[in-house]
């Protein structure tokens, strides 16, 4: 039977450069000859990227801080149990473009959502299933913003002020420093090749550890 895949997701604010290090980790992986599957969220199965589409999308109507709390884990908990899980199990490893830690941050720090009810859905959804690793890009917000906004249109979440995302990037960065053994920080303010080389070398430890 296979060993359990390694789930790693990556994280921080806008525009920091995960869906870039996603593919740059894909390709390390690849070139090691591990068999992964490529994931986000919200999203990720066809139900949980229609739940995406509700939430991203710019609406008159206000959005209940609750609604998209519960939005996020009804998306988390049929991405996980139809396609994470099922891949770990296979042996195959798993990249994630966000996962829980984004909802501390985003619902948590940036709405101000009671963190222990966060806490008490991720139990409820994912049991004891936590990301082996999270790799956390962390650049100061206006450079992320900056980066996301050269893209054109905003999203729902885009368009919210600096100081949201100053609080997004200040829970992430608390969750990280209490504990260093699963998350690993990289400057993405640096440039492109420096931070690829950084990416690249924690998939490379991630797949060493194991052997
Ligand atoms: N959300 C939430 O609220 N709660 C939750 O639980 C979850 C999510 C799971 C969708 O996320 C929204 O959902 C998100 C939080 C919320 N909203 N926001 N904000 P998303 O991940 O799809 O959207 P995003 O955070 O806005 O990601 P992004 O804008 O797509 O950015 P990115 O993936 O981090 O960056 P990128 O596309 O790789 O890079 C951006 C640009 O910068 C691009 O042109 C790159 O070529 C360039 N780049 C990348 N790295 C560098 C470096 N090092 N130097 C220079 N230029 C660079």
């Amino acid at each position: 039977m296979a060993s359990r895949g390694q789930f790693i997701t990556f994280e921080g604010a806008e525009g920091v450069g995960k869906s870039t290090q996603l593919a740059n980790a894909a390709a390390t992986l690849k070139s090691l000859g591990v068999d992964f599957i490529l994931t986000r969220e919200p999203g990720g199965t066809p139900m949980a990227e229609a739940i995406r589409e509700l939430l991203l999308t710019p609406r008159d109507e206000p959005v209940n801080d609750l609604t998209e709390l519960l939005l996020m884990f009804a998306a988390r908990a049929q991405h996980l149990h139809t396609r994470i899980l099922p891949a770990l199990e296979k042996g195959q490893w798993v990249l994630c473009d966000r996962f829980t830690d984004a909802t501390f941050a985003y619902q948590g720090g940036g709405r101000g959502v009671s963190a222990d009810w966060i806490a008490q859905l991720e139990t409820l959804v994912q049991g004891e299933v936590r990301p082996d690793h999270v790799i956390l890009l962390d650049a100061p917000v206006e450079i992320g913003m900056k980066r996301a906004r050269q893209r054109g249109e905003l999203d729902r979440f885009e368009q919210e002020a600096v100081s949201f995302f100053q609080r997004i990037r200040g829970t992430y960065l608390r969750r990280a420093e209490a504990a260093p053994e699963r998350y690993s920080i990289v400057d993405a303010a640096a440039s492109l090749e420096e931070v690829s080389a950084r990416v690249r070398d924690l998939v490379c430890k991630f797949h060493s550890n194991l052997l």
